[in-house]
């Protein structure tokens, strides 16, 4: 089955910012029967500084230019059934480490499209086709309920994401649904502590009220126990403090509460949350060079995950870096970081290597594709953080729960795999 035609186009992620689709035509040349696949790049707004580059200089214009000129003629004739065939061409066409060239938009968009064409070429789902015929493990999902940081421009929380996670919930409908009421009921508690909020929603569709981050974790707490108690399901708190936008070299600043933190601060700080609130999900409470605060913080609370973002950007040599230090039992798995699936998945292997968790994440200006559910299912992840409202964050759960359809009595459901 081999790329006959490509095609490139602009459009818009649901922040509205401009990226890249590319579209995959392949035939087989036995039955003539053509097929046609497309996949769009997500972008982040708080990202990393070792993030691969989103596009070359010049900006989209020169990555659908360097699309025509570098990426179409040589991936044209390429077999969609080989993995990771085109991810392999795209590394070499552009040929530097951080895709310099053509942009890392453009490749994790191509990657996605090959293999969305190689599954659809043999005839299984996406998820089959990355994690072969033992993808069978249904992941948590994590989402955010109440939002502050660059997510919200500086008008909320100086934490960037308060995440709710179900902890044992019975099947993934459900897990999903343990999420969703929580924000829903979030608002009422919101209200009561700020009579001026209007409802505002962030990036993400969290909640975006000017209210302090023990406030938010205190409301949290509330109706994650209210809603588990109804349900029947532990419902776990976390969050993303995202803490390389607050740091400016010496301290952290966080600007809406009026509290500088140096770093000892900052740890004391972090610890003092994850007691205060038993958080089980603490991402990026360092900023993105500081492996060694990560340690000490790894070292007190290894039973919660404590997860890099920033801190790995899907890099393998990051991520072995900070497993030789111990720095963190999760990992964030953004695709696009690193611009394509083959190496992505080099990241999920490196993790495990040192025995990290995957965490499969969105971007905070996501697409309507459902890509996503089909990595975190092919990767085996134990989480999922894709948000819990908006079209571009229901389009992964959606598909989530229809993959726990088809997988049906051989699904492993989702559940807390590790305390
Ligand atoms: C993060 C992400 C997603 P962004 O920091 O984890 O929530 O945000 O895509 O802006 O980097
Ligand atoms: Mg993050």
């Amino acid at each position: 089955m081999q790329i006959e035609d490509v095609w490139i186009r602009k459009v818009f992620t649901g922040r509205g910012d401009v990226t890249v689709e590319v579209e995959l035509t392949v035939e087989d040349p036995s039955s003539g029967e053509v097929l046609v696949t497309r996949a769009a790049a997500p972008a982040g707004a708080s990202r990393g500084m070792h993030e691969v580059a989103y596009f070359p200089e010049g900006g989209v214009d020169a990555a659908l230019a360097a699309f025509e000129k570098l990426v179409a003629p040589e991936v044209v004739g390429l077999d969609v059934t080989e993995a990771y065939v085109v991810d392999g061409k795209l590394e070499e066409v552009d040929g530097t480490p951080r895709f310099e060239r053509i942009g890392g938009a453009v490749a994790i968009a191509t990657s996605f499209a090959a293999a969305e064409a190689g599954a659809a070429a043999l005839g299984i789902p996406l998820f089959a086709f990355i994690g072969g015929a033992y993808a069978r493990k249904l992941p948590l999902p994590l989402g955010n309920v109440i939002g502050g940081g660059k997510h919200s421009r500086g008008l909320g929380p100086d934490i960037q994401e308060f995440l709710v996670m179900p902890l044992n919930p019975p099947d993934i409908f459900t897990a999903v649904y343990a999420n969703v009421e929580v924000h829903k009921r979030a608002l009422k508690q919101i209200l009561k502590v700020d009579s001026s909020f209007t409802g505002g929603k962030n990036d993400e569709g969290a909640w975006t009220p000017r209210i302090s981050s023990r406030t938010a974790l205190k409301i949290l707490k509330e109706v994650a126990a209210e809603v588990g108690g109804e349900l029947g399901v532990e419902i776990g708190l976390g969050v993303d403090v995202a803490a390389s936008s607050l740091w400016n070299g010496e301290k952290y600043v966080y600007k809406n509460e009026g509290v500088e933190r140096g770093p000892r601060e900052q740890l004391e700080f972090v610890a003092k949350l994850i007691e205060e609130f038993d958080l089980v999900y603490v991402e990026d409470p360092f900023h993105e060079e500081d492996f060694q605060s990560f340690a000490e913080l790894t070292d007190k609370y290894r039973d919660r995950l404590i997860v890099g973002d920033d801190l790995f950007v899907t890099n393998p040599a990051r991520i072995r870096e900070g497993g030789k230090l111990k720095a963190a039992t999760g990992v964030i798995v953004k695709p696009d970081q690193i611009g394509t699936l083959l190496r992505a998945y080099q990241a999920v292997i490196t993790a495990r290597e040192y025995g990290m968790r995957p965490v499969v994440s969105h971007r905070s200006g996501d697409t309507e594709y459902k890509t996503l559910a089909h990595i975190a299912v092919g990767f085996g992840a134990d989480v999922i953080k894709t948000g819990i409202m908006g079209g571009e964050r229901t389009a992964k759960l959606n598909e989530l729960i229809r993959l726990g359809d088809y997988l049906g009595k051989w699904a492993v459901l989702p559940q807390r795999h590790w305390r």
